[in-house]
């Protein structure tokens, strides 16, 4: 089992899309481990990216997703970080192929909706910065048995 950290970004918020978004990792059989409508500070920003400090979008970045709220969710399945990536599509909305969330929903640079953990390493270290261990839930569902072969 793998764990990934998904942002519903504030324009999925301010777009009401949330629930057509869960939906899509729900519908896939990834289950819920912890989620949160929660307001993203300056320094959960800057830990958040820390990679893309030097790009030249980073300053727009950390005021997009500062600017209002996300949902933070942690999202629990067999390969979940290359799932949830492939469900998400190409990071801008109009190279993102039709069927993924990106390709349906938009078709802006920066206002791509969503970000999931790019690697399993990534997705731990996204996690901790987002969650508090007790937010997260272990537990069954009655239809664990038919969606993992392994
Ligand atoms: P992804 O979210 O697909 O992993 P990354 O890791 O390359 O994409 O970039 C992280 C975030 O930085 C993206 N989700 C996007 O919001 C933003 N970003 C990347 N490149 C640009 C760009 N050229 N202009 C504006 N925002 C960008």
């Amino acid at each position: 089992m793998e764990r990934t950290l998904i942002l519903f970004k504030p324009d999925a918020v301010q777009r009401r899309l949330c629930g057509r978004l869960l939906s899509r990792f729900e519908d896939k059989g990834l289950k819920i481990a912890g989620m949160k409508l929660m307001r993203i500070s300056d320094e959960l920003a800057a830990q958040h990216y820390a990679d893309h400090v030097e790009r030249p979008f980073y300053a727009g970045l950390v005021k997009f997703m500062t600017s209002a709220p996300v949902i933070a969710l942690c999202l629990e399945g067999g390969r979940a970080v290359s799932v949830a990536r492939k469900l998400m599509g190409a990071t801008f909305g109009f190279k993102a192929e039709s069927g993924t969330i990106r390709g349906d929903f938009g078709i802006s640079n920066q206002f791509n909706l969503i970000h999931g953990s790019d690697s399993p390493e990534s997705a731990e270290r996204e996690i901790g910065l987002f969650f508090k261990p007790e937010e997260l839930q272990e537990y069954g569902l009655c239809d664990d048995a038919w969606l993992a072969d392994e």
